[in-house]
């Protein structure tokens, strides 16, 4: 709660955007909570933010922990932060009772999971784990124009004594909290969901061209309307995508126009497309059609389709499920395998090491919304778990 003061809207959400002054802030929050634990700060040149305590055997790869706390334009104070603050306070109680792990265990903040100021998403993660390039994202702009690169040079000059660690760093493994967006804990009653998997998703940028006219002289038969063709074609992707069982996800959740006058027929029209589905096949057989879609509907208009991220569907391991299953079990808490139809940075991790992820409820599934919440009770058996969990993974050899 005190987290979520950093981009506070009046709706109850938050406003915390990648590399924000508000991210910033609430960085500076976290530094001043970790004060008290003995932990040592670090980043690294994609802008991640990591709070280490040092096992007794410090060469040894570390266990990591944590989650973003960069969020929507009208996110919820959970999403995200939950998981970094749920680490945070599982390294608090053992520093607290006492304990030195064998291995370090870090808590990390991700840069940019979102993709909201800057697409696409999951950029630190995707950075630290070599699936993307450094060079890759730092020319990405927001809509003001302002550079990752140059955005994250405030957020590096704003902490100039960090350290910068390596990229890539060896793992032992990763292991992040969540609250679930949506409704299944709820409504089966579990206050753990035990995430077998994170739903496939590819992300596009279309880009409709038609010609600019005058909204009161330019015959209907004569337009080019870069609006309509837009409409048309994504009136059509949706039937494309619609199914029966509703396990396709399409949504258009952005469109620009140009020049957005309302007496000028538009001459172009950006719209982004977040497409997602548990089965690969059929993700890749969607993602291919969208261009001939496009084409066939917004004639006479003109269309570009740009792929921004493409990311099929993954398995976390058996032994990571396991693990926080026998955790959940051991604290008599209640648990059930859960999909994760909403991304996350494990994802990434996935691809470096044992890599696994616990959801915790949220009310009526609502995320991505200023009306995220969730009870206390649950964030606080979920961090039990999560505390379980590392001290286990933490004292292999
Ligand atoms: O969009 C997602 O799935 C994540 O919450 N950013
Ligand atoms: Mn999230
Ligand atoms: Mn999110």
């Amino acid at each position: 709660m005190d987290l979520a003061r950093h981009g506070a809207t009046p709706a109850g959400g938050v406003n915390r955007q990648a590399l924000s002054m508000e991210e910033i802030a609430a960085r500076r929050t976290l530094l001043q909570w970790a004060a008290g634990l003995d932990l040592r700060a670090g980043t690294d040149d994609a802008g991640n933010f990591f709070l280490r305590m040092e096992g007794s055997e410090p060469r040894a790869a570390a266990v990591l922990t944590g989650s973003h706390i960069d969020s929507q334009p009208t996110g919820g104070k959970f999403d995200g932060a939950y998981g970094v603050l749920a680490g945070l306070e599982c390294l608090q109680a053992f520093r607290e009772s006492g304990v030195r792990p064998r291995r370090s265990i870090e808590v990390v903040a991700w840069m940019n999971e979102e993709g909201s100021r800057f697409a696409p998403g999951m950029m630190g993660s995707s950075v630290f784990s070599g699936a993307r390039t450094l060079p890759e994202i730092l020319e990405v702009r927001d809509r003001q124009g302002i550079t990752v690169r140059s955005a994250l040079t405030t957020m590096q000059e704003a902490f100039p004594d960090l350290p910068r660690w390596e990229l890539q760093r060896p793992l032992h493994a990763y292991v992040e909290a969540h609250i679930e967006q949506g409704p299944l804990l709820e409504r089966h009653r579990r206050n753990i969901g035990v995430v077998t998997g994170i739903q496939g998703k590819r992300t596009f940028e279309v880009t409709v061209t038609g010609e600019q006219a005058h909204a009161g002289t330019a015959p209907r038969a004569e337009r080019k309307d870069a609006l309509l063709g837009a409409l048309r074609a994504i009136d059509a992707l949706c039937e494309l995508c619609r199914d029966e069982a509703d396990l396709a996800r399409f949504t258009v959740g952005r469109m620009d126009l140009l020049p957005n006058a309302p007496s000028v027929v538009p001459a172009r029209a950006t719209f982004s497309i977040d497409l997602r589905h548990p089965d690969s096949c059929v993700l890749r057989e969607l993602g291919d059609r969208i261009q001939a879609v496009c084409e066939h509907h917004a004639e006479p208009c003109g269309v570009r389709v740009r792929e921004l991220s493409t990311s099929m569907s993954l398995e976390f391991p058996l032994a990571a499920r396991e693990l926080i299953e026998a955790s959940a079990r051991r604290l008599g808490i209640p648990s059930m395998e859960i999909l994760s139809c909403a991304g996350h940075d494990a994802r990434y991790l996935h691809e470096v090491c044992m890599a696994g992820m616990i959801f915790v409820p949220c009310k009526g599934g609502i995320s991505h919304n200023e009306a995220e919440s969730v009870e206390p009770g649950e964030l606080a058996d979920g961090a039990r778990v999560l505390a379980e969990t590392l001290w286990t993974l933490a004292s292999q050899a």
